[in-house]
């Protein structure tokens, strides 16, 4: 086991694991009971996806992506035992906000959640005269205190990382359009206090070059894994067919001090909507990680990703495979 003591973190023991199928040599596998989370979980719910999950007391809590019934894309608290069966509040969730001109809540979508010093960090994407990065915390996810606004319009997919570098936040970001955004590249930001962001370093663009599962758009995902290696990024890559927008997931490795600097970067997608929940729903071909688990000793990886922008699913992989995989089909 000593080759994967390869994540910088603490043990997770009881987080969700399946063993990779037998016969498959897959380095990202499926939970066989996919998907965890229903898209009518709650009442008022029509689809839940791209959603957070962190360890928190005795089991785990998250912000969840919840579209209405009236098609409204708010976000609501939930928690679990397991990690696999959750229970999610059926009202949204209320921000504290002192800021008039930024308390009014618009709309919020595909969160993350980080666990930074002392408290949960929540971003999504925001409305604000356009898309933009929303940022909140809470210490119990019972009162959620938002802060300002981390960017201008447009911009979505923030992700802070999980420490300070450098005596530094640093929160991962992609400028995008008002619409469907046909572009995007990954961009880092820093910031001394979580509401003042600048020195904005570009980290990677699509492959533009020709059509790759990674061609047209990219965005981080989980809040990136800080391990030996670098900091294991999962972001999503798009494809735009003569059917529309595919969403795929592969990874890269960023450095550790400087983290707009791609060492590796994954070649094939690790991950790409396949399975009948990930190519049918309310957006077909849709698979989009949105956080990770991680237990350091075993070097275990459990990544939840919307489906189909309908579901949310669990995959699994085992970090020193899949940095082995990275580093061996990389193409910066
Ligand atoms: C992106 C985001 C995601 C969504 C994806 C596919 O622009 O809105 O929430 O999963 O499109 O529809």
């Amino acid at each position: 086991m000593a080759g994967r003591q390869t994540i910088l973190g603490d043990a997770l023991p009881g987080m969700p694991w399946q063993d990779r199928p037998g016969g498959s040599s897959d380095v990202v596998w499926r939970y066989s009971d996919n998907p965890v989370i229903a898209r009518d979980l709650i009442p008022c719910s029509n689809s839940i996806f791209n959603s957070a999950v962190v360890p928190f007391a005795d089991g785990y809590a998250g912000v969840f992506r919840v579209d209405s019934r009236c098609r409204n894309m708010q976000l609501h608290r939930g928690h679990s035992k397991d990690g696999i069966h959750f229970e999610l509040e059926n009202d949204p969730i209320k921000f504290i906000c002192d800021e008039p001109e930024i308390a009014e809540f618009v709309e919020g979508y595909d969160p993350r959640v980080c666990y930074l010093e002392d408290r949960y960090y929540v971003t999504w994407c925001n409305r604000y005269h356009g898309p933009t990065i929303g940022v909140a915390y809470t210490y119990d996810f019972q009162q959620f205190y938002q802060l300002e606004n981390a960017f201008l319009p447009s911009n979505r997919n923030g992700v802070l990382f999980p420490r300070k570098i450098k005596g530094k936040y640093f929160m991962l970001s992609r400028p995008s359009d008002n619409g469907h955004t046909p572009f995007g590249d990954i961009f880092c930001s820093e910031s001394p206090d979580m509401i003042h962001w600048g020195r904005h370093r570009h980290v990677m663009a699509p492959k533009r070059d020709k059509l790759t599962w990674q061609c047209t758009k990219i965005g981080a995902g989980p809040i990136p894994i800080e391990t030996t290696e670098g900091w294991l990024m999962f972001y999503h890559g798009v494809l735009t067919s003569c059917n529309g927008f595919v969403y795929s997931m592969g990874a890269a490795l960023l450095d550790i001090d400087t983290p707009w600097k791609v060492l590796y970067r994954t070649k094939p997608y690790l991950l790409s909507p396949q399975k009948l929940y990930e190519c049918v729903g309310d957006v077909p071909n849709v698979v989009f990680p949105c956080a990770a688990l991680c237990d350091a000793p075993s070097g275990r990886i459990a990544i939840y990703y919307g489906c189909a922008d309908t579901t949310t699913s669990l995959a699994f992989c085992q970090v020193d495979e899949l940095i082995e995989f990275i580093k061996s089909n990389s193409e910066l």
